[in-house]
């Protein structure tokens, strides 16, 4: 039987490369995210392996309630979460940061995670076993001008990855965290507000990683045997040296 892993933001990106990698490797899928119509074609693309969708916005607790509860009882066995839901909203001075922005990346990266976590963790609890991934950022290791806030949201998956490796020592469940540089997604398009222009120049004169990089970083961490842990893992392009220092030619 596979083994069963749940990704949050699997419409894009990093979880999309990851469902569709962890299908390929023996493990059913839940993908969530709120683009049902990406959710449909993912439905499409996994054919080797199960695959059950569930259309909910990381930041209403009830609904992500409601969805975990919904899940058929050959779905619960959770196996592997991955908390990858989650993106900046703009780059501003802190004294000119919008609010709103502000919201969305405390309320979708930390609170998100957390609500997501609330509802898994008791069902890897009821089994004795399971492997948290908590999709950090180099962003969560160093401020860098500008990024104040979202640095904020990803300085807290870092405690929360560090503080859930304490909490479910004894619970047999592994925590894990993946902490990428700059990895070409929609993710500089979600900053930036839909500027295409301004997103793909953050990628220009250089060879950025790809959600397929840190796909494969999650199915080797998952693959590990029972006794190893790979508790945390900084991963950057070649040519990224810290969050602001970038060779570009
Ligand atoms: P993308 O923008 O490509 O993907 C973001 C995913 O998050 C989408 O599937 C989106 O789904 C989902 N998401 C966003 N907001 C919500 C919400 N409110 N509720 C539910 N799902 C949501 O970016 P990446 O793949 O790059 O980002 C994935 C993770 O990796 C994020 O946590 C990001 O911070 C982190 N990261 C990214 C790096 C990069 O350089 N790209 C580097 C370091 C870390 P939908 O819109 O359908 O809801
Ligand atoms: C995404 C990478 O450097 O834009 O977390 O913050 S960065």
């Amino acid at each position: 039987m596979n083994k069963i892993a749940l990704i949050t933001g699997a419409t894009s990106g990093i979880g999309r490369a990851t469902a569709l990698l962890l299908a390929q490797n023996g493990f059913d899928i839940i993908a969530t995210g709120r683009r049902a119509d990406r959710l449909q074609e993912l439905e499409t693309q996994i054919t080797t392996a199960r695959i059950l969708t569930l259309e909910f916005d990381v930041r209403d607790k009830v609904k992500v309630k409601e969805a975990i509860s919904s899940l058929p009882e050959d779905w619960r066995q959770i196996d592997v979460l991955v908390n990858n839901a989650g993106n900046a909203h703009g780059l501003a001075p802190i004294q000119s940061g919008d609010e709103q922005d502000w919201e969305m990346m405390l309320d979708i990266n930390v609170k998100g995670l957390l609500y997501v976590s609330k509802e898994i963790i008791p069902l890897m609890i009821s089994r004795q076993q399971g492997h948290i991934i908590n999709i950090g950022s180099v962003a969560g290791k160093e401020a860098y001008p500008n990024g104040n806030v979202y640095n904020a949201s990803k300085f807290a998956v870092d405690a929360l990855s560090q503080g859930m490796r304490f909490d479910l020592l004894k619970e047999n469940i592994k925590v894990s965290e993946i902490n990428p540089g700059l990895v070409q997604t929609e993710f500089s398009e979600v900053r930036f507000k839909g500027d295409k222009d301004r997103a793909e120049a953050v990628y220009q004169g250089f060879q950025p990683l790809v959600a397929q990089d840190i796909a494969d970083i999650i199915l080797f961490m998952v693959t590990r045997p029972p006794h190893v842990n790979l508790a945390e893992i900084l991963v950057y392009p070649a040519a990224q040296a810290s969050a602001t220092v970038v060779h570009k030619t």
